[in-house]
């Protein structure tokens, strides 16, 4: 299988996150990026490509133009205002408050634009959201243009980025551009696949009313786990988009057994839906020795998901998302991508 990467990932090298109550290195750094590079070399997987400029215009066919404009002058904008150290909100419009007034300055927009407070901005991160949304329009053109099965490497990841909401270390939906894409060069079907340890909000959002994107996903249950407040068993879609949203919560402390059974459910389910393209959400996040999540899921684990990912029997397209054991990261992601071969 191809492997589709891109330098300018790494261009987002923040220095901070919001841990509990500390300030932290970032858990999703770039070196992620190095580990998996590594293990596809090492282990043969096959070809690295690198990737095409797609532009912004793929990203405005699900995100908002008022977000992307936002995330493109963010960093500017706080630096030029006095405020020292990395964007971080402090005020949402939460309950009671109005959601429907844009603020002016930096310190209000940050907080009308994101969904969390963990995912500071910095320099380079809007150029490494565009390099990463890049990797996944190259690898879906591979899948499109050949058939053939492709990896995309994006970083950062982007499930958790809504329509116009960034978080969770998101900020363009990469998986959601790409299904996009996909049904406006001639598909009439995508299914989205979400194995991240973290519900998918953001892909749920983009397409929750609509029945030409079927979503589901397998995840932490939003009782005990980040995101919180989506995820829940009881969302499953909207007007036409009715019945074309599944959610998986699971315990924590969940093993490959539980998981795995799961899995098939929603392997019986995107084989009902026939979809021209699969996508999958790739987290490596499930793993046991994962920093930030609590399923138990073991190395060899991801090879046996790879294979029964492969009885779908669709045209299938892994785009990379969440997974914080870096010294595992490489091992666990080329685990899944060659049971899904083999
Ligand atoms: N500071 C993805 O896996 N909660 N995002 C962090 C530790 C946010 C995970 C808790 C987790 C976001 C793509
Ligand atoms: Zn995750």
């Amino acid at each position: 299988m191809l492997t589709f990467h891109s330098q300018d990932t790494k261009k987002r090298q923040a220095k901070t996150e919001l841990d509990g109550g500390r300030l932290v290195t970032p858990y999703e750094c770039p070196e992620r990026v190095d580990m998996i590079i590594d293990a596809v070399r090492q282990r043969g997987l096959g070809e690295i490509r690198s990737t095409q400029a797609y532009g912004l215009d793929p990203v405005l066919a699900v995100h908002d133009a008022a977000y992307v404009m936002f995330l493109e002058q963010a960093w500017h904008d706080w630096v030029a205002a006095g405020l020292h150290g990395e964007p971080i909100p402090s005020i949402w419009p939460a309950r009671r408050l109005r959601a429907d007034a844009i603020p002016d300055h930096i310190a209000g927009k940050v907080g009308y634009y994101a969904l969390a407070a963990e995912t500071s901005l910095c320099a380079g991160t809007f150029e490494a959201a565009q390099a990463s949304k890049d990797v996944a329009l190259s690898a879906l053109d591979h899948v499109l243009d050949t058939g053939e099965h492709a990896f995309g490497l994006c970083r950062p990841p982007g499930h958790h980025a809504a329509i116009d909401q960034y978080g969770g270390y998101c900020f363009f939906n990469n998986a959601a551009i790409a299904a996009q894409r996909a049904l406006d060069t001639g598909a009439n079907r995508v299914a989205i696949l979400d194995i991240d340890f973290h519900h998918g909000n953001g892909t749920q959002d983009i397409f929750y009313e609509r029945d030409d994107v079927l979503f589901l996903s397998i995840h932490g249950d939003p009782r005990q786990e980040f995101p919180f407040f989506l995820g829940h068993a009881d969302e499953t879609g909207r007007g036409a988009g009715k019945g074309f949203n599944c959610n998986y919560p699971l315990a924590s402390g969940t093993a490959y057994p539980e998981w795995s059974d799961t899995l098939d459910d929603a392997i019986d389910r995107l084989s009902d839906y026939q979809p021209d393209l699969l996508i999958v959400s790739v987290g490596v996040d499930t793993f046991e020795h994962d920093p930030i999540s609590s399923f138990r899921l073991k190395s060899d684990d991801f090879t046996d998901c790879g294979q029964r990912l492969k009885q779908a029997g669709l045209p299938t397209l892994f785009l990379m998302e969440g997974g914080y054991a870096v010294d595992e990261i490489g091992t666990n992601t080329v685990n899944l991508l060659s049971g899904f071969e083999a």
